[in-house]
C-alpha cells in the first residue's frame, strides 16, 4: 500500500478525492461549517480510508502533498457552492495531522487555503487530535497562535479521548472542541453518559471555547444534545459525507 500511494500521488492524484461533511447549528438546523476529508479510491485495492493511508503519506515525508491536493480541491469545489449573504462566516475545517505541525513548510502550505477561503467569506479551521494538542513543542503552538491571529479557527478534534490537562488547555490557542463520537454515541443510554457531556460543555465554556457534537446518529441523541444546550453537531443524521455538489444548496 505504501508504494502505491507514492505512485498514485506522483501519477494519479485524481484517485484522491474530497468529501465535506456539514456542521450544524443544533437550534436552527442551519449549517454552520464543513469538514473536508481526504479519499483514495485505488483501481486495484478500491476505496482505502484516511485513517490508512495518512499514516503511510506521513511516514513516506508526503503528507503536506496530500494536504496541498485536498486544499486545491477545496478552492476548486467552494466558490460554485457559496451562497452570498448567507453562507458568510461558514467555516471549512481540515485535518493536520502532527507531523505537520511540526514542520515550518505548513505555512506556505496553508497559505492559499486560508487567503481564498477569507476572500469567499468564509473562515477556515484546522482540526487536530486533542493527543497530538498536548505533545506541541511551544514553537508549534506559536505557529497555532499565528493562524489565530490571522482568523484561523482551531479545533481539537477527538476531545476526550486524550489526556488533556484542564490547567494546560486555556492556555492554547484554540477555539473549538469536538466532542468525540463515543460520548455522543452513548448518550440515552444512561444519565451518566448525559452528564459527561454536559461536564465537556461547562468546561468548553468555562474556557469560552465553542463545542461540536461528533457522530450524532439517531434522533434521540440530536434531542438529548439539545437539552444540553449544545449549539453545534455532525453526524450521519444530519448529513454524511458527500460531495459538495451533491449538498448543495446548503441554506436556503
Ligand atoms: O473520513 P474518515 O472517517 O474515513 O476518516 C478517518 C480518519 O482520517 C479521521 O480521523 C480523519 O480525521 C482522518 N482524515 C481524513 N482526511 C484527512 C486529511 O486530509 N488529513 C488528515 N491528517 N487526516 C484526515
Ligand atoms: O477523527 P475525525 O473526527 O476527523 O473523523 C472524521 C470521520 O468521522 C469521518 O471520516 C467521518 O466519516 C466519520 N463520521 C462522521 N460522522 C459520523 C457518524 O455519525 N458516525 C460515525 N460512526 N462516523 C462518523
Ligand atoms: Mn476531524
Ligand atoms: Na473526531
Amino acid at each position: 500500500l505504501s508504494e502505491a500511494l507514492v505512485a498514485s500521488l506522483k501519477t494519479a492524484p485524481e484517485e484522491f478525492s474530497v468529501v465535506f461533511q456539514p456542521q450544524l447549528n443544533l437550534e436552527s438546523g442551519q449549517v454552520v461549517g464543513y469538514e473536508a476529508l481526504l479519499r483514495w479510491c485505488h483501481p486495484e485495492f478500491g476505496s482505502v480510508s484516511p485513517a490508512d493511508f495518512v499514516p503511510i503519506a506521513e511516514n513516506r515525508g508526503h503528507i503536506h502533498e496530500l494536504t496541498e491536493h485536498l486544499i486545491r480541491c477545496v478552492m476548486r469545489d467552494l466558490p460554485t457552492a457559496l451562497v452570498p449573504g448567507i453562507d458568510e462566516g461558514c467555516r471549512v475545517a481540515i485535518n493536520i495531522s502532527a507531523r505537520q505541525i511540526n514542520d515550518s513548510r505548513l505555512e506556505v502550505v496553508l497559505a492559499p487555503f486560508f487567503d481564498r477561503l477569507k476572500g469567499l467569506g468564509w473562515q477556515p479551521e484546522l482540526e487536530i487530535t486533542e493527543t497530538h494538542m498536548m505533545n506541541l513543542s511551544p514553537r508549534c503552538l506559536q505557529r497555532l497562535s499565528s493562524f489565530r491571529e490571522r482568523g484561523v479557527a482551531v479545533a481539537i478534534d477527538d476531545f476526550g479521548t486524550g489526556y488533556s490537562s484542564l490547567a494546560y488547555l486555556h492556555t492554547l490557542p484554540v477555539q473549538v472542541l469536538k466532542i468525540d463520537r463515543q460520548f455522543t454515541q452513548r448518550l440515552g443510554e444512561n444519565s451518566r453518559d448525559s452528564r459527561i457531556v454536559s461536564a465537556i460543555l461547562g468546561i468548553a465554556d468555562a474556557l469560552e471555547m465553542e463545542v461540536v457534537a461528533e457522530g450524532i446518529e439517531t434522533a434521540a441523541q440530536l434531542e438529548k444534545l439539545r437539552e444540553l444546550g449544545c449549539m453545534r453537531g455532525q453526524g450521519f443524521l444530519l448529513g454524511r459525507p458527500a460531495e459538495l455538489k451533491s449538498l448543495l444548496p446548503i441554506n436556503n
